[in-house]
């Protein structure tokens, strides 16, 4: 094999490399596109969470819509996952949950109010 072939092997093999790589990370960009696509609401009405606990799917986008006529936020147990400004009347916070796991959340301004994302 003269240097020139090995060049070209090399490079074909290189080339092949970078599309079996590009082809796994297209597949995970293209669940995770899917996935994003998903939304579900909770609805924040009489100091409630409703639903309390929601399922869903890795991906989902979770909207939470304030009913009431006083302030309430969304914060995660951990206080870092998420935490929403405080919602007035009709805002909305979103989170999308990209990792399976539970997610407890609770309102800042009134703590006995209490919801839970389970993600799957
Ligand atoms: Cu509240």
């Amino acid at each position: 094999m003269n240097l020139k072939q090995k060049c070209v092997y090399v490079l074909a093999g290189g080339t092949l490399l970078v599309a079996m790589a590009g082809g796994s990370a297209w597949g995970v960009r293209g669940r995770e596109a899917t996935g994003a696509a998903q939304e579900t609401q909770v609805k924040i009405d009489n100091f409630t969470f409703g639903p309390q606990e929601a399922t869903v799917a890795t991906g989902t986008t979770v909207k939470w819509v304030n009913h009431d006529d006083i302030p309430h936020t969304v914060v995660s147990d951990d206080k870092t996952t998420f935490k929403s400004k405080a919602l007035d009347t009709d805002d909305a916070f979103s989170y999308t949950f990209t990792k399976a796991g539970t997610y407890p959340y609770f309102c800042s301004i009134h703590p006995k109010m209490t919801g839970k994302i389970v993600v799957k």
